[in-house]
């Protein structure tokens, strides 16, 4: 059965029954950071330093090496990077298990539309369930914002003003009823971190981080063509690099779809 199993995966791809999509945000020194108010400490961004190209240096072959944020771009946030999770798994100790599942994608990009600090509640995402059945076990929450469309620009992706920043995120009880009641393992989202622009000045601060990542759950940003995903039925593959200790890592954030 298991091998025949995953033939048949290798016949689907094969013959486009089964589609692999993207999610990931291409990683540059373009790519949009998240900016922390003072008095903390902010991510430097994504640098590449050439190594040699063909050339004296190293006549047939080109390579880099790079330095970047952990939380930087389509990434990974592992127990560990809050404080709520600080015994829990580093990034190089997460299971490669809980790497591999199925997702659900809710879609509130209208609501996101009409107001950028839209959070998404319980209510919203019972209503997703009474449609389309329960969250799934071992899987994850992909939360559609439309916020991808402004991923090109630093300015439209933080959208701030003398306020501070406006984007989407998730209400303190989602995030606690998320991390505590549900049977997920991790939400993604497509804003520069799961929690909402204004989510500093929450209670807790950053529910989203507190409440999942201290609940031994995982966090995945800034991902790209959620739209391509139908709500239920994908899987989800998710490579983070195995840094020892890390907090994070940028990641490869793959979707297995069914066509
Ligand atoms: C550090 C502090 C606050 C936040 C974050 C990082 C992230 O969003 C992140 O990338 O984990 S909100
Ligand atoms: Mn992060």
């Amino acid at each position: 059965m298991t091998a025949e199993a995953l033939t048949g995966f290798l016949d689907a791809l094969a013959d486009g029954s089964i589609e692999v999509v993207d999610l990931t945000q291409p990683l540059s020194d373009q790519t949009p950071l998240i900016q922390l108010p003072p008095p903390f400490a902010n991510t430097p961004g994504w640098t590449m330093h050439e190594i040699s190209r063909y050339d004296e240096r190293g006549p047939a072959w080109y390579w880099n090496s790079f330095e970047g944020g952990e939380h930087m771009g389509t990434h990974f946030d592992a127990p560990i990077h809050w404080i709520s999770g600080q015994t829990l798994d580093d990034v190089s100790q997460v299971p490669p298990r809980n790497l591999v599942g199925p997702a659900v994608v809710l879609d509130l990009t209208a609501r996101v539309a009409a107001d950028p600090d839209f959070l998404l509640s319980i209510d919203d995402v019972k209503a997703f369930e009474r449609l389309h059945g329960p969250l799934p076990q071992g899987g994850w929450l992909l939360y559609r914002t439309g916020w991808d469309a402004r991923a090109h620009d630093q300015a439209a992706f933080l959208n701030a003003n003398d306020t501070g920043p406006h984007t989407p995120g998730i209400s303190i009880d989602c995030a606690k009823w998320l991390a505590e009641e549900a049977p997920i393992v991790g939400v993604g989202v497509e804003t520069v971190g799961t929690d909402a622009g204004a989510a500093h000045s929450f209670d807790p601060p950053f529910p989203c981080h507190s409440f999942l990542l201290g609940a031994n759950k995982y966090g995945l940003t800034q991902l790209a063509n959620l739209s391509r995903l139908p709500p239920t039925g994908a899987v989800l593959i998710v490579a983070p690099l195995k840094i020892v200790n890390g907090s994070g890592s940028p990641c490869r954030a793959l979707a297995l779809v069914p066509r």
